[in-house]
């Protein structure tokens, strides 16, 4: 019994998230706002990811920085002058569409092209809740150990493009980052894959076009 009634609370909040992700991907449309966002591993690279596209693209770039506590990301991105909102989550270890839907709210829509979206970094809990994105991209990174990608399905099934980073530590911490991207492939054959370094720059031309394609 208790279960039948857990399944129906959790339908109906799947159902409210989507509705108002929809609201929120008419909202970016009508403002020709391309919207990426970033969900992965704690660590794995993904403000690093947005501070290197602010600093190599010319979009007109916008950005909402989810976290738990803290503000920090959102900080990072303060120096570059491009408008930013930090987004708390409290407790939760994912954003949702309604948190972003707040977030809108204090962002200048009109000076913005490409809004880009940091989630909270968890491989698991931002799966089912959509936030209105056009595109969504994993970041994880060979640190994390090779069996990640395995170990986490669900992420790979349903993201545009994965990002496998930090292939200038493999060696050191013994990943085989080839591995991950074959193991993102049975799970997703026809997703983009790509290896990058931010520290040495490789494969960041190619996420860029990756952005650039889907749009
Ligand atoms: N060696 C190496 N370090 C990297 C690379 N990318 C990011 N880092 C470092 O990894 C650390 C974490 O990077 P962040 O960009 O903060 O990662 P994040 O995914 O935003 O982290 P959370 O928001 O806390 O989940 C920082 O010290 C970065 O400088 C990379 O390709 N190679
Ligand atoms: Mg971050």
């Amino acid at each position: 019994m208790h279960k039948v009634a857990d399944i129906e609370v959790q339908k109906n909040i799947m159902d409210a998230n989507n509705k108002l992700a929809d609201k929120n991907r008419k909202n970016f449309e009508d403002h020709d706002i391309f919207c990426v966002d970033f969900v992965g591993a704690i660590g794995s690279g993904k403000t690093s990811l947005i501070e290197n596209i602010i600093e190599n693209t010319d979009y007109k770039i916008g950005v909402i920085a989810g976290d738990v506590i803290s503000k920090f990301d959102a900080d990072r991105i303060k120096k570059y002058n491009i408008p930013v909102v930090g987004l708390n989550t409290g407790k939760e270890c994912h954003l949702d569409a309604h948190l972003v839907n707040h977030g809108i709210g204090d962002l200048p829509l009109n000076n913005i092209n490409l809004l880009i979206i940091e989630n909270v970094g968890n491989l698991i809990c931002p799966v089912d809740f959509a936030l209105g994105s056009h595109m969504r991209i994993v970041v994880v990174s060979v640190t994390e150990g090779d069996d990640t990608v395995e170990k986490h399905p669900l992420i790979f099934k349903d993201a545009d493009a994965v990002v496998i980073n930090k292939i200038d530590l493999a060696e050191a911490v013994g990943a085989d980052a080839d591995k991950m991207v074959e193991d993102v492939k049975k799970l997703n054959p026809n997703i983009e894959i790509i290896k990058s370094s931010l520290k040495t720059g490789e494969g960041l031309k190619e996420i860029i076009e990756s952005i650039e394609k889907f749009r």
